[in-house]
């Protein structure tokens, strides 16, 4: 059950110049290089499989973010329509390695936007971030597609302050488990998954719902401490991972891959 396979980016030498909603300082690249490379053994380790790595594109700084180009719904692969002018072109890169494995190929058109990273797909539905990156219209063209897989779709608007929905939450299939901030949480309430609830704030911490799992294995940023007893609690091994480089320019853990 859940995907078993992975695609990443490698960073560009211009990593530094990755689009962000604040100033939280200059990212090091040698260090998001390094980052990186253990964010993928990790993924190894807990048991995923990278069948695709594209290499770095330095043209688009923040291409290795490529869970937001793209969103997979099962057999289907929803390339999406990036909002940022800056970004436009990895969607392109991103079919051309990802649709050799997928039969249904579907696109996000104008005037719709999203964004992978406000799309959260579950077992049974997709919850979609309406952001600064995700308008309506992009929204609605995704729930058609989603209703028509026999997915139910929830609509959640976001707060001003933050990027994309699935900085705020994780779903984890082999443990039929959300993670999800406490400010979120109410929007889980009628899930059928176990919703797992960690506290986090804008300072440190600010990613500890989005963590990515294999079976009762997870990995988490070690940013949040405080999410790692919540998660042992909840029966998962939890293995923290430093991902500070990224976070600077509003990555969260989920964003450097997608999994099918
Ligand atoms: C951006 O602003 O587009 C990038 N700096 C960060 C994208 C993060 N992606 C994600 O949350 N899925």
């Amino acid at each position: 059950m859940g995907p078993n396979f992975v695609v990443v980016r490698t960073p560009g030498k211009t990593i530094d110049r990755g689009l962000r909603i604040k100033d939280r300082g200059e990212v090091d690249v040698d260090r998001a290089h390094e980052q990186h490379e253990i964010f993928c053994r990790a993924l190894g380790e807990i048991g995923y499989r990278i069948v695709v790595w594209m290499d770095a594109n330095d043209d688009l700084p923040d291409s290795v973010f490529v869970e937001d180009p793209a969103v997979i719904i099962s057999e289907t692969l929803v390339l999406t329509r990036l909002t940022r002018e800056e970004r436009r072109g990895e969607e392109c890169e991103l079919e051309g390695q990802l649709s050799p494995y997928f039969r249904d190929i579907q696109k996000i058109k104008a005037p719709g936007f999203v964004e992978g990273g406000d799309v959260l797909v579950t077992n049974n539905m997709l919850y979609i971030g309406l952001s600064k990156r995700t308008n309506l219209e992009g929204a609605g063209q995704l729930a058609r597609i989603a209703h028509q897989k026999g997915y139910g779709v929830k609509m959640i608007t976001l707060p001003n302050d933050h990027l994309h929905l699935k900085g705020e939450a994780a779903y984890h299939p082999n443990m039929n488990a959300i993670t999800v901030t406490l400010r979120l949480a109410p929007e889980f309430s009628a899930a059928t998954q176990k919703i797992i609830e960690i506290p986090v704030d804008d300072g440190l911490g600010r990613f500890g719902a989005n963590c990515i799992s294999k079976e009762d294995k997870v990995i988490t940023t070690s940013e949040c401490p405080t999410a790692v007893p919540i998660l042992q609690a909840h029966g998962f091994t939890v293995l923290p991972i430093d991902l500070s480089e990224f976070n600077k320019i509003d990555g969260a853990m989920s964003c450097l891959c997608k999994l099918f």
